[in-house]
């Protein structure tokens, strides 16, 4: 006999009170799949929607080991995006119809990337802020309650570390080259850092899923723990690359122990979450046109394990 859906979901939140992880398998809220299935796919849609802004520079890496770091962070990237894909898997979903809520626009991916990458700078700062913020939200990722996504981000923080610092050591070397490659430094720095801010999601108070997500601890931290995190952690860094955050209001708050900050424009991110960032266009057309071009691949895929589907009857009825 089974058990009535009250009972059902008093078990499934005394096992996450209790700190056990949720497997595919498992019975779970059919809200709870959902949200898993929304968060993991907006997620591996912004690695992969994440890989343009970058790949827009490989040919054009000022030196062979630039180049090769930065090929190696965008393929990261692609290999984060694919575990992720599995892991919204899991969840009872099809890689057909996550991409087919990419390329329809019905599925979200972080407004971060819908902003244009206008000088080599752009590439240190994105690995040192955007990196830098993705580690923040994915460190408390690697302890949420649904078992594949969880273990997919372990792997994925390792890397992102490493994506973080080759960005950081970017900056380094422009804010010690010359005073124009220090200007491109800061240039950089004051046309990300707002959106960097933005990547953590609208105030706690506005937030649609934190109430109910952190009770099932998907997240462990809100939207503006997480951002003051950020801040805190970066700021100094800022200082010591010798460029200035573009926050007149920013300030050391020796009470509460963190900066006080300036107000973020949350009608510039709703604007770029709705479609009409700078790039939003851009962005899913050419992830349309990719999926179009790569069709070959995938049939030939197909092809190849019917093949070798039929060489296994073959052999077995022989
Ligand atoms: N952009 O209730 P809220 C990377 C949406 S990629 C767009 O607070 P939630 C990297 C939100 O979806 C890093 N939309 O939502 C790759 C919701 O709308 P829906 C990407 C946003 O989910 C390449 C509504 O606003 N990281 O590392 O509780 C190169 C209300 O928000 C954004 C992840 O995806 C945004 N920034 O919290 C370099 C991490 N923020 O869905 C680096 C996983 C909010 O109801 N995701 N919205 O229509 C999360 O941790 C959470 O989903 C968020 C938002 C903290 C982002």
């Amino acid at each position: 006999m089974s058990l009535p859906i009250e009972k059902l979901e008093e078990e499934f939140q005394a096992k996450i009170d209790a700190g056990h992880s949720i497997e595919p398998k498992d019975w779970m809220p059919e809200k709870y799949r959902k949200t898993h299935i929304r968060q993991i796919s907006q997620h591996a849609h912004s690695e992969i929607v994440g890989m343009l802004p970058e790949g827009n520079w490989i040919t054009r890496t000022p030196s062979l080991r630039r180049k090769v770091a930065l090929l190696a962070k965008v393929q990261d990237e692609a290999g984060h995006g694919l575990y992720l894909y599995s892991a919204a898997e899991t969840l009872g979903i099809s890689r057909d119809e996550l991409f087919e809520q990419l390329h329809s626009g019905k599925a979200k991916y972080s407004s971060i990337f819908n902003y244009p990458t206008l000088s080599w700078a752009d590439i240190g700062a994105i690995g040192w802020l955007v990196d830098g913020a993705a580690i923040i939200n994915q460190v408390m990722l690697t302890r949420t309650s649904y078992g594949p996504y969880a273990r997919a981000m372990v792997r994925i923080c390792k890397e992102e570390s490493f994506h973080q610092r080759q960005g950081y050591e970017i900056m380094l070397t422009l804010c010690r080259g010359t005073e124009v490659q220090k200007q491109m430094a800061q240039d950089s720095l004051n046309r990300w850092w707002w959106p960097s801010l933005m990547m953590f999601g609208p105030v706690d108070a506005e937030s649609t899923h934190t109430e109910q997500s952190m009770k099932w601890k998907i997240k462990r931290k809100t939207n503006d723990e997480l951002r003051q995190q950020f801040i805190d952690i970066t700021v100094p860094q800022a200082d010591f690359l010798g460029i200035t955050v573009p926050d007149p209001d920013l300030k050391w708050n020796e009470e509460k122990g963190q900066y006080d900050f300036g107000a973020i424009d949350w009608d510039e991110f709703w604007q770029v979450v709705k479609g009409n960032g700078p790039c939003n266009k851009e962005r899913l057309d050419t992830r349309r046109q990719a999926f179009e071009e790569g069709a070959w691949v995938r049939e030939a895929a197909l092809a190849y394990a019917e093949k070798k589907e039929k060489a296994k009857d073959l052999a077995k009825a022989v």
